[in-house]
């Protein structure tokens, strides 16, 4: 028997073949889950739709998390399909506008793009907790993010990304407590960076791959595969105990005072 035979998960976020939710997608169908897959508009409706098909997701839903009455709507859908329940949620969504990822931190970041980056990258994720608590309570179900160590170091480029995945990271923790009681779990995989179509947005981001490389312990960066076994992981029984907690998928970059390769940087150039 796989792994999460018969297990039932809402995916949010796949934009692309690239995108990290499509390769939790393919990690939750691979082991035997079922899936309903929701896109933000009628552009990503497609894209959703070819991912629907490779994964044998049960439908697709629309789901603009910055609107209260999509959230609603959807997962009023997810409860009619599957009144007994649902075992997870996977948000893997995160926008800010383009200009205020490029460019001096102080210059660049104003109200507004601040309020849509907070928006849809971090209060999202509390909306769609409540909207599924619900279904995840009657089966222990739990709630997966992704997040980006730009959250507590400064990255350049990453600007209010950085401030919103700040939010983010603490919303999983208060949402940890507030559903703890209910058996709901909360977690946040916080990944190195992949080139996606959300990357792209980040000005310096090829390089910021190489650097990377150069530094994290495993000398190299990871892929999306490698995020969605990890949120596999932890969206199974198998992570039982575990809640609140961000799991750093990064080859350890994270880890890194100064490396042996830092130190050498100046031999090197
Ligand atoms: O290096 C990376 N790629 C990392 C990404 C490193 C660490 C974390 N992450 C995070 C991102 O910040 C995001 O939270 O992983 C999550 C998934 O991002 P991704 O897979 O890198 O990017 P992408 O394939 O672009 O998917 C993000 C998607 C959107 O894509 P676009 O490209 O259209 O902005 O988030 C979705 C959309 O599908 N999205 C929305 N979904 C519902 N409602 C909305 C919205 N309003 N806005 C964006």
């Amino acid at each position: 028997m796989k792994l999460l035979q018969g297990k039932r998960f809402v995916v949010t976020g796949i934009a692309s073949k690239l995108s990290i939710a499509w390769a939790i997608a393919e990690a939750l169908h691979r082991e035997g889950a079922l899936l309903i897959l929701t896109y933000p508009n009628d552009k990503m409706k497609k894209r959703v739709e070819m991912a629907a098909e490779q994964f044998a997701a049960d439908m697709v839903l629309p789901c603009d998390v910055g609107s209260d009455v999509e959230i609603e709507a959807c997962f009023a859908a997810v409860a009619e399909h599957w009144a007994e329940g649902i075992d997870g949620v996977v948000h893997a969504i995160g926008f800010a506008p383009a200009e205020e990822l490029n460019g001096d931190f102080t210059d660049v970041t104003s109200r507004e793009g601040s309020a849509i980056a907070h928006d849809i990258s971090a209060y999202s994720f509390v909306a769609l907790a409540r909207a599924s608590r619900e279904l995840l309570a009657k089966r222990q179900g739990s709630l997966l993010t992704l997040t980006y160590q730009g959250s507590t170091s400064v990255i350049p480029n990453y600007n209010v990304m950085g401030m919103a995945k700040a939010s983010l990271e603490a919303s999983v923790r208060y949402l940890a407590s507030s559903l703890g009681a209910e058996g709901i779990r909360v977690n946040a995989i916080s990944a190195g960076p992949i080139r996606t179509l959300a990357a792209s947005g980040i000005k310096s981001f090829r390089k910021m791959l190489d650097v990377n490389a150069k530094i994290a312990p495993l000398q190299r960066n990871v892929d999306q595969m490698e995020v969605g076994n990890a949120a596999l992981f932890l969206l199974s029984p198998w992570a039982s105990g575990i809640t609140g907690e961000i799991l750093f998928v990064d080859a350890g970059f994270n880890t890194v005072g100064i490396s042996e390769q830092l130190l050498h940087l100046d031999e090197q150039q």
